[in-house]
């Protein structure tokens, strides 16, 4: 998706103007794959742009570097207050934001020790992630042939560049078959996750979701469906999901921050209800949770 430039991108602490944020082709982190990020959305809201669960997003930077053992040159509380200036000082009323944390200029090799650690805050337009009607006709999901990689050989909790290597084989196979999107399994099969997003089924009433130890990121969007779903009554569970539950599943949906709620319409072209009831209703209060219409969620969005 092309991106459209801002004014400017935050760098080590200063605003600096879009088209000089460069970094050095011999940069550590691009050779590696190495640094750690996030992505945050803000949205328009009755009080101007907030940005949704910005402290959560941050917190799980700092968990993703801790686990990459980066020592990280800024608090959570310190980008909080970044993000907030990069959105405010853009003009836009939403937007969706990557901060970065990686090895800078200076050393080769794959000891990180001596390495800079830098960090970036940019923010940009970025509409619907997998379409502008994922929610109503859904999405198309194949079983990729590429395994989630395991938590001792690149640890899925922590969002690490490199880790998306895994992520970007799957999705260009699912795509290049004629599907939208791929479901990733783990080495003993059991389902991970979406290639950038959680998975959900809803089974008998009951709306299930893949845990970590499953290879999948503990996502922040998930954690809002689980309190939305469990606000409406319904029984959530975080547990082990084997393949054949997809194909009988009631009702799938993925979510992530940059694709927000999306339903899934079949899985290796065995067709799912879709949009089910279920789903379309978390999407309807995703939808207004993150422009502030909902009192009793409103303490996730962080007027900017
Ligand atoms: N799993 C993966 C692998 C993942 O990348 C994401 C977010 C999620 C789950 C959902 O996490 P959360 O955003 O906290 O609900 N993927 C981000 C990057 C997408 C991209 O293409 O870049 C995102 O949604 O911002």
């Amino acid at each position: 998706m092309p991106i459209e430039p801002t004014k400017s991108i935050w760098m080590n602490g200063d605003m600096v103007p879009w088209e000089d944020a460069q970094i050095h082709v011999l940069t550590h982190t691009l050779h590696y794959g190495t640094g750690v990020f996030e992505g945050i959305r803000a949205y328009e809201t009755s009080e101007g742009p907030a940005i949704f669960r910005l402290r959560e997003h941050m917190d799980r930077l700092e968990n993703s570097a801790k686990i990459m053992a980066i020592p990280m040159p800024y608090t959570s509380e310190e980008l909080q207050v970044a993000a907030k200036q990069v959105v405010r000082e853009s003009g836009l009323a939403s937007c969706y934001i990557r901060p970065i944390v990686y090895y800078g200029y200076g050393e080769m090799g794959l000891a990180t020790s001596d390495c800079v650690v830098d960090v970036a805050i940019a923010c940009w337009p970025w509409g619907a992630y997998l379409g502008d009607d994922a929610v109503t006709k859904g999405v198309r999901m194949k079983i990729s042939s590429w395994a989630r990689h395991d938590h001792n050989i690149m640890p899925p909790a922590s969002k690490t560049t490199g880790n998306y290597v895994n992520s970007t084989l799957a999705k260009m196979e699912a795509l290049r078959a004629g599907y939208d999107e791929a479901i990733m399994l783990n080495r003993d099969g059991l389902v991970a996750e979406c290639t950038g997003e959680n998975l959900f089924i809803m089974k008998k009433g009951k709306l299930l979701t893949p845990p970590l130890v499953s290879g999948a990121l503990e996502g922040i969007t998930q954690d809002t469906v689980m309190t939305f779903a469990r606000d409406l009554g319904y029984e959530v569970r975080v547990e082990g999901l084997a393949r054949s539950d997809l194909y009988t599943a009631d009702e799938i949906f993925l979510v992530g921050t940059a694709a927000e709620v999306s339903a899934a319409n079949s899985v290796d072209d065995s067709p799912i209800p879709c949009p089910g009831p279920i789903t379309q209703k978390i999407a309807e209060m995703y939808a207004d949770t993150v422009r502030g219409k909902r009192n009793e969620y409103a303490h996730w969005c962080e007027v900017v």
